[in-house]
């Protein structure tokens, strides 16, 4: 049998995870280290570790990390490539946050490829956290960022397709893919980027938890900080990145955490089998976890040890 790149990083991921046990690693002191969700997570991750290992900021870590799906017109669900909703337009969320409780957020933006940019603009240069739509788009070409078509050839092709079945798309298994991004620096300080094109074929005006401080993406520097993909309604009926944040601050690990917010939409949420939702959590140690509620939901780890790929355990088991 052929191993491809991805099924070594899962091997190396298994042979890790003994000693990992979920992420919680023998040094409490784990750093510089980034994660993020999904398999573009890894080229994401080599992007951010370029600036952690030298030293550099998590935030800029963060930004750069997740800038790198957002220009991939082969990854499907961020940024330039990603589907357009149900009109056939490309609309794109994304926050960022870091270690002194800034953020930034932009939503339902159009037309401008790197959306975590712009959110980082916001943070910095307004005294707002999130601007949307038309205002958005204005104030990132105000900061010189260039408007284009974000619908590519094969994106398009696929929205035709689907015109003609209509069926609704449901965030479950497959059709997801948004980066979430978490880091901590050399310095100690964390910091938390999210970045999607949402759900393919969303209602026009669609925003989901991705550019939600909370729902989406959480950093409190003392505690940890937590991101999330899926399904964005389950996650901003129950806050969940904050919810995740919450639970490490009353002493649980990042691995506990995800279970147990994945556990409260369980409890709340009667319909949340059809859906996927997962969570990744990062805590001001180093340690790491995941958790979702299908099968299918794996997480990129860049350390001093190396780079993996590792499945999250889910709540049902496949
Ligand atoms: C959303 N949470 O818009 C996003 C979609 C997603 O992986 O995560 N996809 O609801």
């Amino acid at each position: 049998m052929k191993t491809n790149r991805r099924d070594f990083l899962k091997l190396s991921a298994a042979a890790g995870a003994v000693g990992l046990a979920s992420g919680v690693k023998a040094s409490t002191n784990n750093k510089p280290i980034v994660v993020s969700t999904w398999e573009h997570g890894i080229p994401a991750n080599e992007a951010a570790w370029k600036i952690l290992h030298q030293g550099g900021k998590a935030l800029d870590a963060v930004e750069a990390g997740v800038r790198v799906p957002e220009g991939d017109p082969a990854i499907r669900t961020v940024g330039y490539g990603g589907y357009p909703d149900a009109n056939g337009v490309v609309t794109l969320d994304a926050c960022i946050m870091d270690e002194n409780m800034n953020c930034g957020s932009v939503a339902f933006l159009q037309n401008i490829k790197h959306p975590v940019s712009v959110a980082r603009k916001v943070m910095e240069d307004t005294p707002h956290v999130m601007l949307v739509g038309e205002g958005a788009l204005e104030f990132a070409k105000s900061k010189g960022f260039k408007e284009e078509n974000l619908l590519t050839p094969e994106a398009k092709a696929d929205w035709q397709r689907w015109l003609k079945e209509r069926e609704v798309q449901m965030i479950n298994i497959e059709n997801h893919d948004t980066i979430g991004m978490l880091a901590l620096d050399a310095n100690g300080d964390l910091s938390g980027a999210c970045t999607t094109s949402g759900a393919a074929y969303k209602m026009h005006g669609r925003v989901g938890d991705s550019p939600l401080i909370g729902a989406g993406l959480y950093v409190d520097n003392e505690i940890g900080a937590a991101t999330a993909t899926g399904m964005g309604e389950l996650m901003i009926k129950t806050v969940g990145c904050h919810l995740v944040v919450e639970f490490m601050r009353q002493g649980a690990t990042p691995q506990q955490a995800c279970q147990q917010a994945v556990e409260r939409i369980a409890t709340k949420l009667g319909d949340y089998k059809a859906f996927q939702v997962g969570f990744l959590a990062l805590n001001k140690q180093g340690q790491y976890g995941a958790y979702c509620i299908q099968p299918g939901f794996n997480y990129a780890v860049q350390d001093n040890s190396g780079s993996q790929l590792i499945d999250a355990n889910n709540l049902l088991k496949g």
